[in-house]
């Protein structure tokens, strides 16, 4: 029998402590799939921040360093620095990256530093109960926006895929979605690009991924991944921000 679909090599037979329906499994079974295809995973690193990803030791055979939360980039700029030759990448939420960790991720990416972020924006901070993040919608209810985020007391959602394409020391940036097949498909292709870059020891690469958290969102699985087509990919337009194609850095 022709196998169309099977477990990627670089994802180990765990069970998911996702709750059902959140793409964070997607973005795991992704990074595998480009460990696979690449042939990495002997020599690929890990750094989780903290928040639902925190057990990515889990799901990949490969070393996992666990950082303090936000800390993971910083925690990358040592390890790659010490271990050139490691693939190393972090796997960030957006309460993680885009707040605690925004010292972190911008001073990582403006030195330049050959390191991958892939960072799941699902709007809210998922694991410690669906408070406000960063890249809470404006009018987006949560446990600490009951109301509604409101510009003038919570300013705007920052896009931080746009803003870490504009500092010199990033070689690519872009902004991907896990709602449907076509989008996973491109977003597999980002994630096989952004690696790719760091083995190419062009700088900084970042994905950004829409992914869905329907257990804080208080919607059905289907719902949410319709949530991310009608109300964030308006305001978080998907693309390539910046695309290093030279090392023109040098
Ligand atoms: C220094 C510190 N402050 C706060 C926390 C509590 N905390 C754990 S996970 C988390 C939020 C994670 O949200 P996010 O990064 O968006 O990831 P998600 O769970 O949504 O994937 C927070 C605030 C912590 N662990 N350490
Ligand atoms: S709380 Fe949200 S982000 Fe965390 S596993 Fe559940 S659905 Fe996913």
């Amino acid at each position: 029998m022709n196998a169309v679909f099977k477990r990627p090599e670089s994802l180990n037979p765990a069970l998911t402590h996702f709750c059902p329906g959140c793409t964070h499994g997607i973005a795991h079974r992704l990074i595998a799939e480009a460990m696979d295809e690449l042939g990495i995973v002997d020599r690929t690193v890990g750094i989780p921040g903290v928040g639902c990803c925190v057990f990515l030791y889990t799901y990949f055979p490969i070393d996992v360093l666990e950082s303090p939360h936000g800390r993971a980039p910083a925690c990358a700029t040592g390890m790659k620095r010490a271990q050139p030759d490691k693939i190393i990448f972090c796997y960030q939420g957006d309460g993680d990256m885009a707040a605690i960790g925004t010292s972190e991720i911008i001073h990582a990416a403006n030195r330049g530093e050959n390191v991958t972020v892939f960072f799941i924006n699902n709007s809210v901070y998922g694991m410690t109960g669906g408070q406000m993040a960063p890249t809470t919608l404006l009018g987006q209810q949560t446990t600490t926006s009951p109301y509604g985020r409101e510009f003038k007391n919570e300013g705007y959602p920052i896009r931080m895929a746009e803003m870490l394409a504009t500092l010199e020391g990033v070689a690519y940036s872009t902004r991907v979605s896990l709602h449907s097949p076509k989008h996973v498909n491109q977003a597999k292709k980002a994630i096989i690009k952004a690696f790719e870059m760091q083995i190419n020891e062009m700088g900084f690469s970042v994905v950004e991924m829409l992914s869905t958290c329907n257990t804080n969102w208080r919607v059905s699985p289907l719902e949410a991944l319709n949530v991310i087509e009608r109300e964030m990919i308006p305001y978080y337009p998907l693309g390539v921000f910046k695309e290093r194609t030279g090392k023109d850095f040098l």
